[in-house]
């Protein structure tokens, strides 16, 4: 297998990237450097149910690593609540939304069971959406194929938008970021990565999740018909109930689906 990088490496836009921030120093789940400007607001949305130890990891490594790359930014903790099967993409949709209304310019989509290894692993927003973790000790450090864009990707909040964000579709394992890949193309959105020795991730350890296996079956139907991506997705979040708190580490985003089967 050889590795392989879609697009070339971009260095970040230093574009003005950043939102008001009322105060400097520690804020409702993220940070905002005391000694500098910040040229980057982000937003880290972590989609979770259910992966407590993961998460008791994830969070001070999260904000170490953040800390000490000058960023103005604040991790939003979206859990689905109900017992329906787990649906990243929606989860994704709800996060991304509240830090959009929080104005964030940029979110970076992040599944909890990684750790990125590199400090030069920006996190911030390129002009292109960037697949960040195309490097990840599970897969030998190769990126698996190239339309990959799960496990964490930074994407700016107005591509997001643009896009109509994930399919809410997808149910259980696999598939929603494949879709999400489709509907970039067809919005002729590249994506890019940096090279792989600033992409490197180590993945925490989980029981294998059962794969959806209608997943193909709905990307086949969604690249068919692709009117069906204008009505679903960040457009298409009325049945849920979404509460949202300030806790020290994160914003926690609670979600509970309307109709739960
Ligand atoms: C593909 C899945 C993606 C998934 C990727 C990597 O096969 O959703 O594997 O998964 N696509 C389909 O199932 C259609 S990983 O092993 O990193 O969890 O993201």
């Amino acid at each position: 297998m050889h590795l392989k990088y879609v697009g070339a490496y971009q260095k970040p836009e230093v574009y003005k990237q950043i939102i008001n921030f009322p105060k400097r120093g520690i804020l409702h789940g993220g940070f905002v450097p005391k000694h500098c400007n910040p040229m980057f607001s982000v937003a880290i949305v972590v989609n979770y149910r259910d992966r407590q130890k993961q998460l008791d990891v994830f969070l001070p490594y999260m904000h170490n690593f953040l800390r000490k790359q000058n960023l103005h930014y604040r991790i939003y903790l979206v859990e689905q609540q109900d017992k329906s099967p787990f649906n990243r993409g929606m989860l994704l949709n709800i996060g991304a939304k509240v830090a959009i209304e929080d104005k964030f310019p940029c979110v970076i989509l992040h599944d909890v069971d990684l750790l990125p290894l590199d400090a030069a692993n920006l996190y911030a927003c390129t002009a292109s959406p960037r697949h960040m973790s195309a490097s990840i000790d599970k897969f030998r450090f190769l990126l698996p194929y190239d339309y990959l864009t799960g496990g964490v990707l930074a994407i700016k909040s107005e591509d997001f938008v643009a896009i109509n964000g994930f399919s809410n579709k997808f149910v259980g394992w696999g598939g929603e970021d494949d879709n999400f890949f489709f509907r970039l193309k067809m919005h002729k959105i590249k994506i890019v990565r940096f090279p792989h020795h600033m992409s490197r991730y180590t993945m925490l350890w989980h029981k294998p999740e059962r794969p959806n296996s209608a997943r193909f079956f709905t990307l086949r139907e969604n690249r068919q018909y692709s009117a069906i991506n204008a009505e679903d997705g960040l457009n298409a979040l009325q049945d849920v109930r979404v509460r949202v708190s300030n806790t020290p580490l994160y914003k926690h985003v609670k979600v509970q689906q309307r109709c739960d089967t």
